[in-house]
């Protein structure tokens, strides 16, 4: 089936900026249906869960940062004292959780013809500073790797998207029980 369901977190950053309504726009004008939607502030154990401890994710998530340092001429060691992709993992994870926990976020779930890719699409990659013009985070963020590093934090690229149907499935059911959400 075409049709799917994709879940959005519009992040603290998106939120303390005032971005909410321009951001759900985007993914309204684009043809994407609001089959749910509500403001949360997540505790640090809700954010803790929500994202993989795996150590396939630490992996992952560290060798894209390894990438990115690369791509930006950064040196990890001297940066943040390690170049293993394990450990940077669970560090990106730690200051994850400070990031999504520092302020409200907005979960909706978006309903529509090749919902997940469309809405990354929509979003853009990761790093705000390489994310092309059009994008969500390409339009309202310059944010770094690098720059984030230096203040201790990570990226803050003001949208989360599920980036298979697989994740959108369980990230759907981690914020919303099935009354909330609505066909229509
Ligand atoms: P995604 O949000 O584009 O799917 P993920 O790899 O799932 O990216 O990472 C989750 C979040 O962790 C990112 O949106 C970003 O806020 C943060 N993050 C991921 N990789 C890095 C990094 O290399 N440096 C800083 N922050 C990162
Ligand atoms: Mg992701």
């Amino acid at each position: 089936m075409p049709i799917e369901r994709t879940l959005v977190l519009l992040k603290p950053d998106a939120v303390r900026r005032g971005l909410i309504g321009e951001l759900i726009s985007r993914f309204e004008r684009a043809g994407l249906k609001i089959v749910a939607m509500k403001m949360v502030w997540a505790t640090p154990q809700q954010a803790e869960r929500f994202y993989p401890s795996s150590e396939e994710w630490f992996k992952s998530a560290g060798s894209k940062l390894l990438r990115a340092y690369q791509e930006l001429g950064v040196d990890p060691k001297s940066r943040l004292g390690t170049d293993d992709p394990v450990e940077l993992g669970k560090y990106i994870k730690k200051k994850l959780i400070e990031y999504m926990t520092s302020g409200p976020i907005v979960a909706m779930v978006l309903e529509g013809n090749r919902a997940v890719e469309v809405v990354r699409k929509l979003v853009g990659p990761t790093a705000p500073h390489s994310a092309p013009p059009g994008t969500i985070r390409g339009d309202y963020s310059i944010d770094s790797p690098d720059l984030a590093a230096e203040e201790g934090r990570v990226v803050f690229n003001l949208v989360h998207a599920s980036d298979s149907r697989e994740e959108a499935a369980r990230e759907i059911s981690f914020w919303f029980k099935p009354e909330e959400i609505y066909s229509y």
